[in-house]
């Protein structure tokens, strides 16, 4: 196994069709992917019973014929579906091809995952409507951020080399419910809206389009300039606003789905309205503007922070978008990554959520593992999405979840959105890692329903990739489940963030001073001193606690009602300060280190017992994957613990072994061809 059919394993797990015969009534491209998936799925492995398996566009004799209420299937939304027992048959109906795809996706995981289906009776809609990866591929097959190989988009050779690896992806997208891509880097290339570059996006889009994925593109601000020579890309300059809505019909006539625009704009280096003294909301309304007539949408990424010394980097992306709230046209929806940092091991939720009524919010969360050890740690993300959705802003009281912001149901919104940086490359198991599979899987589960738990989400992962002995199961959950846990241990406890080496984020580098802004710099977010450690977000510090509710502000001014995970996020504390277990927040940070370290063991040791349950192939990649882990959790353990020794001047708690290597060594070292730089 190389891992190349993810979770789509079939032939590998003993399954039958449920029925004697399969009827897909329908002809379109999406009913021939779902007859296709079904004979991939069972070649010649036909049920017992005499029923048939049916797969049709709800008509009222189906309804009639299969006890369907009409009250039930007035709930089906475009992309919904009915899956329903009747004596021995089953039906999977919907609205629409792609609420059969759906369906037909929905019924072979069942089916792979062992459940039973006696009484089949489903009704599912996704909760958020536009469910998109976010690609940080660049032209050249360069990816920002990846670790699996070159990029899968080889825009050299299309528009005509359809390569098959495109309607894989598409299939996989598809079988979690992903709706939306994004081919590109955010950090854009205006050559992607010149005519030669649109034959080859249209190409991709085709592909995708019966699988039920739009297509949606990264622009760059300052393209009616680049590519037109245009003296200016003032959102309120009247030629260029007639430029981009001849881009706009230009993209409509080749690709007339086509879901809208993807925006970074004034952050890191990139254009954007600032530029001329307008705000992000003139900027995103001058997009919205030309989209609007053919139903696109602009995604306006929150990203932003200034290089401002008097304002601390977590407070600028809410300053700068609540005072816009109101002011951003219908079609435009402001994309917020999870934290108000950048996507660290453990953040809080960012405090945009909930704050602004007026503007729909979309999620954005880091499926590649930029923060999390590349493609060679094990880290499942499912529970980190889950923590990042669940998380109670309490703007409207208890239970005004971050979820319920990003689905539209806090405050009412109808256009609603969640994106994920994707982690997919060249290498043949698509991901570089055979769990980081996982994390692809989850976020697109949990976009589709973020009220399924991280646990299930990698119970039903495992089944259809690795295992469905149930023993070897139970210890896979048991590795993936603490796993993210592990990795802010051994390298950012206790609310500890941002100290990774610079440029290519690999490895540690807490003592990192010298970069050209202050607020690039490990130092600036730990800020550890002869008398303690953490940043002090408190009214006494940055007062970054203040654009929380109130409930969270009581909470996180305190550093005994902090939550201790987040603790060193929000406080600057002595080393000596007693935790409420007795121990020293020293003594404490330090045996975190030796924990995550630990937990590296510990999954290493349950692997071995699943052996013979798993593929050699499979079973022999991830434990070599493994084995770099454990180093790579001692090196940052290492060289955190010594860093901060030299300032806490304290020893290492009695019980621990002493750090190997020198940190001097730790400092030295250079690593000018780690993957996925900037
Ligand atoms: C940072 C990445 C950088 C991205 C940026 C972004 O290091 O490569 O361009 O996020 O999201 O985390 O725009």
């Amino acid at each position: 196994e190389d891992g190349y059919r993810l979770w789509q394993r079939y032939d590998v797990i003993d399954a039958a069709l449920p029925t004697a015969t399969l009827k897909v009534v329908g002809r379109t491209e999406t009913h021939n992917i779902i007859r296709d998936e079904f004979r991939r799925a069972f070649a010649n492995r036909v049920g017992q019973s005499s029923g048939t398996l049916l797969v049709q566009k709800i008509t009222p004799e189906l309804q009639a014929r299969f006890n369907l209420q009409a009250d039930i299937t007035a709930q089906l939304g475009d992309e919904g579906f009915i899956l329903k027992r009747h004596g021995n048959d089953i039906l999977i109906t919907a609205k629409t091809d792609i609420g059969l795809l759906y369906g037909s996706y929905h019924l072979l995981r069942l089916v792979f995952i062992q459940q039973p289906l006696d009484s089949l009776s489903v009704l599912q809609n996704p909760k958020i409507q536009r469910r998109l990866l976010n690609h940080w591929d660049d032209l050249d097959r360069h990816t920002e951020r990846g670790y699996a190989g070159e990029s899968i988009f080889d825009w050299h050779r299309l528009p005509l080399d359809k390569d098959q690896r495109y309607y894989d992806y598409a299939r996989a997208n598809a079988s979690i419910g992903i709706n939306g891509m994004v081919p590109i880097n955010v950090n854009a290339n205006a050559l992607m809206l010149t005519p030669m570059y649109l034959q080859k996006v249209k190409a991709l889009a085709d592909i995708v389009r019966p699988y039920g994925i739009k297509m949606y593109l990264s622009i760059k601000f300052s393209s009616p300039q680049q590519l037109d020579g245009l003296d200016t890309s003032d959102p309120l300059d009247p030629q260029v606003q007639k430029w981009w809505k001849h881009k706009a019909a230009e993209i409509y006539q080749l690709i007339p789905d086509f879901g809208g625009f993807l925006v970074k704009a004034n952050s890191e280096g990139q254009p954007g309205p600032g530029d001329y003294g307008r705000t992000h909301a003139e900027g995103a309304n001058m997009l919205a503007t030309a989209l609007k007539p053919y139903g696109g949408v602009v995604f306006w990424r929150a990203f932003v922070y200034a290089n401002d010394p008097a304002k601390e980097r977590s407070l600028q992306a809410y300053d700068e978008f609540v005072p816009l709230d109101g002011k951003f046209m219908d079609n435009v929806i402001v994309q917020v990554k999870n934290g108000p940092i950048d996507f660290q091991p453990r953040e809080p939720f960012s405090p945009l959520f909930g704050a602004t009524p007026e503007t729909p919010l979309a999620m954005e969360l880091q499926i590649t593992q930029e923060y999390l050890g590349f493609s060679t740690h094990l880290a499942y993300l499912g529970t980190l999405f889950e923590e990042a959705m669940d998380a109670d802003t309490h703007v409207k009281g208890p239970g005004s979840a971050v979820a319920k912001v990003v689905d539209g149901s806090l405050y009412n919104h109808k256009l609603t959105g969640i994106a994920g940086v994707a982690n997919t490359g060249m290498q043949r198991n698509w991901t570089g890692h055979i769990f980081a599979q996982s994390n692809w899987y989850a976020f697109g589960r949990l976009a589709w329903d973020h009220t399924l738990s991280a646990k299930q989400i990698a119970n039903e992962w495992i089944k259809q990739t690795l295992t469905v002995q149930p023993e070897a199961v139970r210890q896979v959950e048991a590795i993936m489940m603490p796993s993210r846990e592990y990795v802010v241990e051994y390298m950012t406890p206790l609310g500890l963030h941002h100290l990774m080496d610079s440029g290519h984020h690999y490895g540690p580098g807490p003592w990192v001073d010298n970069l050209g802004r202050a607020d690039w710099n490990p130092v600036y977010y730990h800020r550890a001193d002869k008398q303690g450690i953490g940043l002090d977000r408190t009214a006494s510090g940055t007062d970054a606690v203040s654009q929380y509710a109130p409930y969270w502000q009581q909470k996180f001014a305190n550093p005994e009602t902090t939550p201790k995970e987040l603790l060193l996020w929000f406080h600057h504390l002595p080393w000596d300060y007693q935790l409420a277990n007795g121990e020293t927040l020293w003594n404490e940070l330090v045996s975190y280190y030796y924990r995550g370290v630990d937990g590296v063991s510990d999954m290493q040791q349950r692997w071995q017992q699943v052996k013979p349950y798993i593929d050699a192939n499979q079973f022999r990649q991830v434990e070599m994957a493994l084995s770099i882990q454990q180093q790579e959790a001692q090196w940052w353990r290492d060289a955190s613990v010594l860093y901060f020794q030299t300032i806490s001047e304290r020893p290492i708690p009695t019980g621990l072994p002493k750090p190997a290597g020198s940190l001097k060594e730790f400092q030295s070292r250079k690593f000018p061809y780690a993957p996925g730089q900037g």
